[in-house]
């Protein structure tokens, strides 16, 4: 089995019902929630808007291969009415937003897990690290 760790955001609509719904569809199509962070509200970092974010993080136990995890996340995404992503690269107010932060292949917890760089896909995340919106919630989980 692997272990991934899941940055969950929304700041739009009813937040906490976002979030819910995004953790029910995670246990559904991508895997066992191991550990769930508290819900933290957080000011929009990196562009300006009215509306704070609530942030989570979860642990989840998947057999899906990284490239499989990213389409079924953005799956959800799409499914909870995700309109567009951001505009040559200014982020957008959205529904819902789940990103992978560490995948750790066949329970091999050392390190930060396996690393990707592709186009569509770098694991960990790139900017994991410069925010409190996602090492925050991480850290409950760890
Ligand atoms: N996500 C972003 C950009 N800025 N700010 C907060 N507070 N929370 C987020 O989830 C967030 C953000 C890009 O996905
Ligand atoms: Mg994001
Ligand atoms: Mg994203």
């Amino acid at each position: 089995m692997n272990i991934v760790y899941l940055s969950l955001g929304t700041n739009l609509g009813d937040k906490e019902k976002n979030l819910k719904d995004a953790l029910s569809q995670i246990q559904r199509r991508i895997g066992t929630i191991k550990a769930k962070s508290a819900f933290i509200e957080t000011q929009p970092w990196g562009f300006e808007s009215d509306n704070n974010f609530l942030n989570a993080a979860v642990k989840v136990e998947t057999i899906l291969e990284p490239m499989t995890l990213l389409d079924e996340c953005q799956l959800i995404e799409k499914t909870m009415g995700r309109a567009k992503k951001s505009v040559n690269g200014v982020y957008k107010d959205r529904i819902i937003d789940i990103d992978i932060l560490m995948y750790y292949k066949d329970g091999d917890i050392s390190g930060d897990g396996i690393h990707i760089n592709t186009p569509r896909l770098t694991i960990p995340h790139p900017l994991m690290n410069e925010r409190d919106f996602v090492l925050i919630p991480l850290k409950q989980i760890l």
